[in-house]
């Protein structure tokens, strides 16, 4: 499963947004390191499923009238603060919990109402523009702590005759997430001694940042948007790649009165509609989210973690099935599964990801859309329906 972890200063409101996304109760307060440990759930992207292209909708808890939940592992670790690398804050012990995340949540108070260290403050006093640099700092750093630890070990493996640099880094670096194409691609990209001996500290470092943004991309999630001052969104846009606004606590709050009953609310919707009795004040309070809402097309947690996987990851998203005419499994489930694969997938791939056994008895595929046979090096598109055909 995919891991998406919220990193971020103290008290930028990313356990609001876990909990939100998650429906998991954890604690949330007013004032730095709420969180200590780490809480792990199991949250979802939102795409279209495949059903909208027939008369029915299918069953099942994630697919609500074809509007597809596809589940990714959410990480909410402590808050950072400049110097976390070096131990400052809770330390670079939290920055360890990412080692496994495929992508980053930036959360940034972006209305300015906390300070460096998660301090509460006047509402925009500071400037969320900080808050965007220095994670990706720390991380950068954090990763280049790593290799310098381990470096004395490569010179000294650099020795052997049968030494090569890069079938040792892809062992160090595999401890930080990247994959053998990761360490492949980023060698390829940079200028470096050959002799480990004669890496300098810029040259590791260059490594380290070139490893950290493969491998842990950031999506910034300009939070607290119901209260952000004028403007700062926007230069928020100006200082990073991809920018989420967001209200973690509108969709917290948006989920609770779903569950209750009183609005009609499926994560990711632009709006919603208010079917229970409300008192005044809590019509004053869904009215409020709707104005943020309507700023920004909706709450920004679904926007955010779906921009990640798919944007960002650039991931789409593929549906095994047995019975390529009804769409269903062995029991008759309508698209029972969603595999999240990177774009460029085959079909061997999806049957890899389904079982390993499925994937060494793969022998052909059916496209269940087109409805004729695909070839095993055929790209899957967004929302291809495949029956994979294996003598296991
Ligand atoms: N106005 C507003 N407040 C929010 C929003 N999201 C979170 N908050 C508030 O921000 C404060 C911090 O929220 P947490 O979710 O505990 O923040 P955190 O980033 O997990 O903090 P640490 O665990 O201390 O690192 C709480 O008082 C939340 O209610 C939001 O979208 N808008
Ligand atoms: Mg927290």
């Amino acid at each position: 499963m995919l891991t998406l972890a919220l990193a971020g200063k103290p008290n930028a409101g990313k356990s609001t947004f876990y909990t939100a996304a998650t429906m998991a109760d954890v604690d949330v307060g007013n004032y730095p390191f709420t969180t200590i440990d780490a809480n792990r759930g199991v949250s979802h992207v939102r795409t279209d499923c495949p059903c909208l292209d027939r008369d029915e909708r299918c069953g099942g808890d994630n697919c609500r009238d074809g509007k597809r939940y596809v589940p990714v592992e959410l990480i909410d670790v402590a808050g950072l603060v400049p110097g976390a690398h070096e131990g400052r804050g809770l330390g670079n012990q939290f920055l360890d919990e990412l080692t496994n995340a495929d992508v980053i949540l930036n959360v940034v108070d972006a209305a300015g109402g906390t300070d460096a260290e998660g301090e509460p403050v006047e509402v925009g006093e500071h400037d969320p523009v900080e808050d965007v640099n220095f994670i990706e700092e720390e991380m950068d750093l954090w990763l280049a702590s790593i290799v310098d630890r381990n470096w004395e070990s490569i010179e000294r493996q650099s020795r052997s005759p049968d030494f090569a640099l890069d079938e040792s880094l892809v062992d160090l670096l595999a401890g930080v997430g990247a994959s053998e194409l990761d360490v492949a691609r980023t060698l390829r990209s940079l200028e470096y001694p050959e002799d480990p001996i004669a890496w300098t500290d810029e040259d590791r470092k260059t490594l380290a940042r070139e490893i950290r943004e493969r491998t842990k991309p950031i999506v910034v999630v300009a939070n607290k948007a119901d209260i952000a001052p004028e403007g700062n969104v926007e230069r928020l846009r100006e200082a990073a790649d991809i920018v989420v606004p967001a209200t973690a606590d509108g969709e917290l709050a948006l989920r609770n009165a779903a569950q209750a009953g009183i609005v009609d609310y499926d994560p990711g919707d632009a709006d919603f509609d208010i079917v229970g009795d409300v008192s005044d004040q809590q019509r004053k309070g869904l009215a409020r989210i709707r104005e943020v809402m309507a700023d920004h097309g909706g709450t920004g947690v679904q926007a955010a973690m779906d921009t990640a996987v798919y944007d960002l990851l650039d991931h789409i998203t593929a549906y095994p099935v047995q019975n390529d005419t009804r769409w269903t499994d062995g029991q008759g489930n309508v698209l029972p599964d969603a595999h999240l694969l990177p774009r460029g997938s085959t079909p061997t791939d999806l049957a890899y990801a389904v079982h390993s056994d499925i994937g060494d008895g793969y022998t052909h595929a059916v496209d269940a859309r087109a409805e004729r046979r695909v070839s095993d090096e055929a790209e899957l598109e967004e929302g291809a329906v495949i029956k994979i055909v294996s003598d296991e």
